[in-house]
């Protein structure tokens, strides 16, 4: 926590739990970070982890817009009292929950604009929403709304082929397909439907901001080749939707100056930017630097792979995006739901609960495990579509437990980031001789672990320190989105410590793997003709 006497950005993370704030220096380095936490800080909305969910609704999950709102005040008198002169603050930018939508009722864009800096913002937005509870991403009831959105254009892969996802519950389109047909008096009243990362944008230039490109990826509804809505999707989710959703913009565009509100109340400077926001996990993508080429690694409940992308392929689960810091480029996001459950699963039959004795267990073993290959699912998983254990010998043979405990754990281990590879290839990820990846998560502590990831993706492993990845990203999208006619990202982000180098593969490694990648696919795919999770 510090001074400075140069110019700071500050970042901005609306996510599920709490809003997030860090100030960063010229050189990118945290001075200060604060944060608001919806059920304790703001329990009059009784929300449970910042979402409101009924016994009555089955798959509805909500969260009051007045809550956002109201939660900005208390942040930027938070970073306040912590001592942050916002006068210096050159440009913000930031992130959030991705899906969520928010409706504006008619005549709000006129209370943006007139906002009296002697009033809190939530008691002027009061009246703002044509909808008090925003459906957000943890929400799962419009089956119906997709299997429809997916028809339209001739199916799953037809889907993906133009948005980069197939439909999903979450996903906005479909959101706002279910007010439409449910609601309708409140999609009358809309004159503006944002996600949630545009309407932090439009609190702070006190104006509609436009979505950004790789927010908007999460929409089922923007086509991420063309970078414009899909008229065909338009008019499937609901009528006049184009001029409800607005223009799209890149990640990076330096939108409007900060509101006078905030001039006034809390001293920002007339000449503070405002920059697009984006969805946290782009926000993420450049939190933890990915460059071209890289892929990071997240261990985590579930495992989740961020993959720099030039050309990706089409995929019918898992997710294409825009890429925030480049329009040339996309990213993947693919989550793989048993991560950490499943390897403490294992760490406990077979290592006593230790995860000492589960790396000595992981490192007596050699590499490709003897040809034994195995799938370990505690929960339905996403990729692939199947549940439950599947033991396979060198002889291709399912067989119901291995002989030895070291064995069983270099199975998980290797079966786990086997399908990391092969899953990452089918979004178009090339590996290659400079590719590098970032691990980050609860089990990234783990060096035996790493060597597995390395030697099977044939590529150094380098371990990132950062934990709060998304609200960073949203500090050094401000940054960049003011330099990046002169400066790359790298020159850019240059002064922040490089990610530890701390596996590379053995020379062996490809010869074992590759083969062991097309055994997996053969795998799956007889499993799924035998018996997928639908
Ligand atoms: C991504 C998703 C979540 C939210 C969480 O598709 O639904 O990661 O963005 O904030």
């Amino acid at each position: 926590m510090g001074e400075t006497s140069g110019p700071t950005y500050l970042g901005l993370d609306l996510s599920t739990q709490q809003l997030k704030a860090v100030v960063v220096d010229d050189e990118l380095k945290i001075l200060y970070e604060a944060n608001v936490e919806f059920d304790n800080d703001l329990p009059e909305f009784r929300t449970h982890g910042g979402v409101n969910q009924t016994k009555d609704a089955p798959g509805v999950a909500s969260a009051p817009c007045l809550m956002w709102v109201k939660a900005l005040d208390m942040l930027l008198d938070k970073l306040r009292v912590c001592g942050v002169d916002f006068s210096k603050v050159r440009a913000i930018s930031g992130c959030a929950q991705q899906h969520g939508t928010v409706y504006w009722n008619k005549g709000s864009r006129n209370q943006l604009q007139n906002l009296r800096p002697d009033k809190f913002l939530h008691e002027q937005l009061c009246s703002s929403f044509a909808l008090n509870n925003s459906p957000i991403w943890m929400d799962s009831s419009t089956t119906a709304e997709c299997k429809i959105i997916e028809e339209t254009v001739g199916g799953p892969r037809e889907l993906a082929k133009i948005t980069g996802s197939r439909a999903y519950e979450r996903f906005s389109g479909a959101q706002i397909a279910k007010i439409w047909r449910t609601r309708p008096d409140v999609y009358a009243n809309s004159e503006r439907i944002c996600l949630v990362s545009n309407f932090v944008a439009t609190l702070l230039i006190g104006n509609y901001a436009p979505i950004d490109y790789a927010d908007g990826s999460g929409m089922n509804l923007l086509d991420i080749h063309m970078k414009d809505w899909s008229n065909e999707l338009l008019m499937t989710v609901a009528p006049d939707l184009r001029d409800r959703l607005g223009e799209t913009v890149p990640s990076f565009t330096n939108l409007a100056p900060i509101a006078t509100y905030y001039v006034e109340r809390f001293g920002f400077s007339e000449q503070c930017r405002i920059i697009a926001f984006t969805g946290d996990n782009p926000a993420s993508l450049i939190g933890m630097r990915l460059k071209k080429g890289d892929l990071a690694c997240s261990l985590g409940t579930s495992d989740t792979l961020f993959l720099w992308l030039d050309v990706p392929k089409t995929l019918t689960d898992g997710h294409i995006l825009c890429n925030p810091i480049d329009n040339d480029a996309f990213m993947g996001m693919l989550c793989f739901k048993n991560g950490s459950l499943t390897r403490t699963r294992i760490r406990n039959s077979a290592a006593g609960a230790s995860w000492q004795l589960f790396d000595e267990l992981l490192d007596s073993t050699p590499r490709g495990n003897f040809g034994n290959l195995a799938l370990y699912f505690d929960a339905p998983e996403i990729l692939p579509p199947l549940v439950g254990d599947h033991r396979y010998n060198k002889a291709d043979e399912k067989i119901s437990r291995y002989s030895s405990m070291e064995v069983e754990v270099r199975a998980l281990i290797e079966g786990q980031f086997i399908a990391k590879r092969a899953y990452a290839e089918d979004t178009g990820f090339v590996i290659a001789s400079n590719t590098r990846i970032i691990a980050t998560g609860g089990a990234s502590v783990n060096k035996g672990v790493l060597q597995v990831l390395s030697d099977v993706f044939n590529s150094p492993v380098y371990k990132s320190e950062i934990t709060n990845s998304a609200v960073l990203g949203g500090a050094y999208l401000a940054k960049y989105a003011l330099q990046y006619q002169k400066n790359t990202f790298e020159e850019i982000t240059s002064s922040i410590a490089m990610p530890k180098l701390l596996c590379t593969p053995y020379s062996d490694a490809e010869f074992i793997y590759k083969p062991m990648v097309a055994r997996y696919r053969k795998i799956v795919e007889q499993l799924l003709n035998q018996s997928p999770i639908i």
